[in-house]
């Protein structure tokens, strides 16, 4: 029988386990990477690893998320991720060289190999052919030492594409159309594989876009065939020794098939407050806008950026509206620099950001009060944008044109003619700023600025649990609730004393005075609990308040991962409906906890308030229940756990 090409790459990399869906799996990891916002705990816990170097093929640090410098706690921690990098065989590419994703596309994407990222964007890589994983920073880490990574197989999806995209109905259209169908559960436990006549219509930055906001549908990850689109890519960055072809059999088996034909696409956008809120764009009606912001991993690259300046040629930016443009890479600012197009946007009135996420993660131009948002980005959760009450919609790059010029959301085909925007002769390849790892490591002194805090290090799993609910929500959490980032926030990254000080701080601004007076507890969820970012700090900071398990009705991938990695102990309920049975301020206690999970057998947490007993299931590898009782992944490991 033939395979899919996701289980063509997992095969080459199997460690342990069998590649079945569902059974649980270790593959062996070729590149890592990490952004700043997540990197600096991945490098404390990578030194407290006790390695001398990265054992990788590539490992690379970017800084693309903490740009605001508007104390000293950003700029320190750029200095410590540059020191460390050096230190350990790391290549450090430097703030204002680009967006991790999009710059590990252009510079290091490989077809056929496998990345995992300590940020859940990083199947963008997925646009060339490889097999890139968003994972907690600690699992980064630890496959920075060499470890495997582990994830439960999951099934693979084939999103069928056929047809070629109508003028004004781009590759964000059609992830859109994937994220109505599916929802942004609709991935987890799932890999999305695009194939079909289509496919070879959509050029790599494209296919990018589809499989970053795979991500939303809470896929394991995205992937595209490597064929001439891909050849020709990487032939423009000075990379075709790179390429490879890489599709899936004629007979691989799925276990789905989504198909999709891209000549009866429309114009799409996800409305507030979840990218699968999505509608035709000519179905909103007069709605007034006041920010447009064109950018983020996901819309960024040069065609993007080319064909947002060609629409605005001879227009101006509504008098109404704020309208922001971050080039993805600073080879794209660069590019769109020599031939023009950087005029014609400035020309209209456009905002120039530097290079990074910027507005995509709060990291300035928060929308006014109640103020309605236009982006290209992936994710319009409640207060992301750092505005509690704006309302932020997501959709295509000449979707954001269109607004941005009538000041209200209008379907893009209303500026009538598209331009045909093609890939140049020669793009500027340079990459001065991407540092190389230092000659001589042993010289190298690791600069620790004053807001970086020590690791907490969690005790091991008490016998028996015992305490209160701390908090209950309802479907859908994501980590933006759990712990909020924003330009006040994320400076506190690298210090979890600190920011575990607004764990839930927009849900319940009381909760942390709780936890600290409850001297920890737990916490019930609805289904995919924790979904979106990558951020271990969703996990880490709940457990340095005493968080001790989280009781769901399902969890999202990564955070189930970091939650286990840190310790604190996820469980489901056997029936859905006890979720009713529950509420905040019951006492619950799990009697002998830590033995029976190691046997495996059934668990009752009894609800003492109530009287009750709720039945509840877990689904933790026999590793996993080690690593619990351990008080989390760096103990285990430092205890010589593999
Ligand atoms: C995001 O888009 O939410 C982030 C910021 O890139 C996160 C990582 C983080 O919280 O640092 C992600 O997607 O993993
Ligand atoms: Fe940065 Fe936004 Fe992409 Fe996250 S989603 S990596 S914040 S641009």
């Amino acid at each position: 029988m033939g395979m899919t090409l996701a289980e063509k790459i997992i095969f080459a990399h199997l460690v342990e386990g069998e590649m079945a869906p569902g059974e649980d799996i270790a593959i062996r990891i070729d590149q890592t990477l990490t952004q700043d916002a997540t990197g600096t705990m991945a490098y404390l816990q990578f030194e407290a690893l006790g390695m001398k170097k990265v054992k990788t093929e590539l490992s690379v640090s970017y800084v693309d998320h903490n740009m605001l410098q508007s104390g000293f706690e950003n700029a320190d921690d750029h200095r410590y991720l540059q020191s460390v990098a050096a230190r350990y065989g790391i290549y450090f590419s430097r703030p204002g060289n680009g967006i991790c994703h999009q710059v590990h596309l252009e510079r290091f994407g490989i077809p056929g190999k496998t990345l995992i990222g300590s940020d859940s964007h990083t199947p963008t890589g997925g646009g060339i052919g490889m097999l890139a994983i968003g994972a907690g920073g600690l699992d980064v880490a630890v496959a920075m030492g060499g470890g495997a990574f582990y994830l439960r197989m999951p099934e693979i999806v084939r999103v069928e594409l056929t047809g070629k995209l109508r003028p004004f109905v781009t590759a964000k259209d059609v992830i859109l159309e994937v994220l109505r169908v599916l929802t942004v559960k609709g991935g987890v436990g799932r890999i999305i594989e695009y194939a079909g006549s289509g496919v070879k219509g959509l050029s790599v930055p494209e296919r990018a876009t589809i499989t970053n906001m795979g991500a939303e549908l809470g896929a394991t990850t995205s992937i595209f065939p490597s064929d001439e689109n891909t050849a020709a890519f990487l032939k423009l960055q000075k990379r075709a020794n790179a390429w490879g072809p890489l599709a899936a059999d004629e007979d691989a088996r799925y276990s789905k098939t989504i198909k999709i034909d891209l000549a009866k696409l429309d114009p799409l956008l996800a409305k507030p407050q979840s990218p699968d809120n999505v509608v035709k764009v000519k179905a909103v009606k007069r709605v007034n806008v006041d920010q447009v912001c064109i950018g983020s991993c996901t819309n960024s690259s040069y065609t993007d950026l080319m064909r947002v300046a060609a629409l605005f040629k001879g227009r101006t930016v509504h008098p109404d509206v704020s309208c922001t443009i971050s080039p993805g890479s600073r080879q794209v600012l660069e590019a769109i620099a020599e031939t023009g197009a950087l005029a014609a946007i400035i020309g209209a009135g456009c905002r120039i950001i530097e290079s990074g996420c910027g507005p995509c993660i709060g990291m300035g131009q928060a929308p006014p009060s109640g103020g309605i948002s236009v982006r290209s980005f992936n994710r319009n959760f409640p207060g992301r944008s750092g505005t509690k009450d704006a309302q932020v919609y997501l959709a295509s790059p000449e979707t954001c044109v269109a607004a941005a010029v009538f000041g209200m959301i209008t379907d893009p085909q209303e500026l009538k003619k598209y331009p045909q925007v093609k890939f140049p002769a020669k793009l500027p390849v340079d990459d001065s700023g991407i540092i190389s790892p230092s000659k001589t490591p042993g010289k190298v002194k690791i600069i620790r600025g004053p807001n970086i805090a020590p690791l907490p290090i969690n005790e091991t799993m008490a016998s028996t649990l015992e305490g209160e609910v701390l908090l209950k929500v309802g479907d859908n959490i994501t980590t933006d609730h759990i712990m909020p980032a924003g330009a006040k926030i994320l400076p506190l990254r690298s210090n979890i004393p600190k920011i575990a000080e607004y764990v839930y701080h927009y849900v319940d601004s009381d909760f942390v005075s709780r936890a600290k007076a409850k001297g920890g507890g737990f916490i019930v969820g609805g289904e995919n609990y924790g979904q979106g970012s990558s951020r271990e700090h969703a996990a880490l900071a709940p457990m340095y308040l005493g968080l001790k398990m989280v009781l769901t009705r399902s969890f999202a991938r990564i955070h189930l991962a970091n939650l286990i990695n840190f310790g604190i102990l996820p469980l489901t309920f056997a029936h859905p409906e006890d979720y009713d049975r529950v509420e905040q301020g019951d006492k619950l206690m799990l009697p002998m906890v830590a033995d029976i999970l190691s046997t495996g057998a059934d668990l009752t947490i009894k609800n003492l308030t109530k009287g009750i007993d709720i039945q509840v299931t877990y689904t933790l590898t026999p590793r996993q229940v080690q690593i619990i009782r351990a008080g989390g992944l760096l103990n285990y490991t430092r205890a010589g756990g593999k």
